[in-house]
């Protein structure tokens, strides 16, 4: 299927501590999306730099990787159509008091820092964060439901 495309999708600390992993997790998979890699992990502050290297001249920064090493994550890749694309438009805008309703963000999170759940913001940075953090590899599966999606 051509526009097939991996993203990854990480549950950060918040979202784990309130209880909301089978929520999020059930919103992709009812839209249609395929768990291809799924974990528990809990990063180290050197490993979060790396996964937000881009933003290591943010004032907001240590903050944030303080923030994301507070506890365990859930670390998944999910694979289908446009699923990069898909997956930033059902978290909703980086602020969620921004993010529409309906959206992961606009009907879980309130404030900026605490916005429960990162997805890949290109085809590009999906690559690069399933080899940080999926460095073992992921699984290819066929769906027998595919069909009745595509
Ligand atoms: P997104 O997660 O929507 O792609 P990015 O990549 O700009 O947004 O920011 C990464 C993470 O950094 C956000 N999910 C959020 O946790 C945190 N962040 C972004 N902007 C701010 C800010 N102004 N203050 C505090 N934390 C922020």
């Amino acid at each position: 299927m051509s526009n097939t495309e991996r993203t990854y999708i990480m549950i950060k600390p918040d979202g784990v501590q309130r209880g909301l992993v089978g929520k999020i997790i059930a919103r992709f998979e009812e839209r249609g999306f395929k768990i291809v890699a799924l974990k528990m992990a809990h990063p180290t502050e050197d490993h979060l730099r790396k996964h937000y290297a881009d933003l290591a001249n943010k004032p907001f920064f240590p903050g944030l990787v303080k923030y994301m090493a507070s506890g365990p994550v859930i670390a998944i890749v999910f694979e289908g159509l446009d699923a990069v694309k898909t997956g930033r438009a059902m978290l909703g805008a980086t602020n969620p008091l921004a993010s529409p309703i309906g959206s992961i963000r606009g009907d879980f999170a309130l404030a900026v820092g605490r916005n429960i759940c990162h997805g890949s913001d290109s085809v590009e940075s999906a690559n690069k964060e399933i080899d940080l953090w999926f460095p073992e590899g992921i699984t290819s599966w066929k769906s027998v439901y595919e069909g009745w999606l595509y």
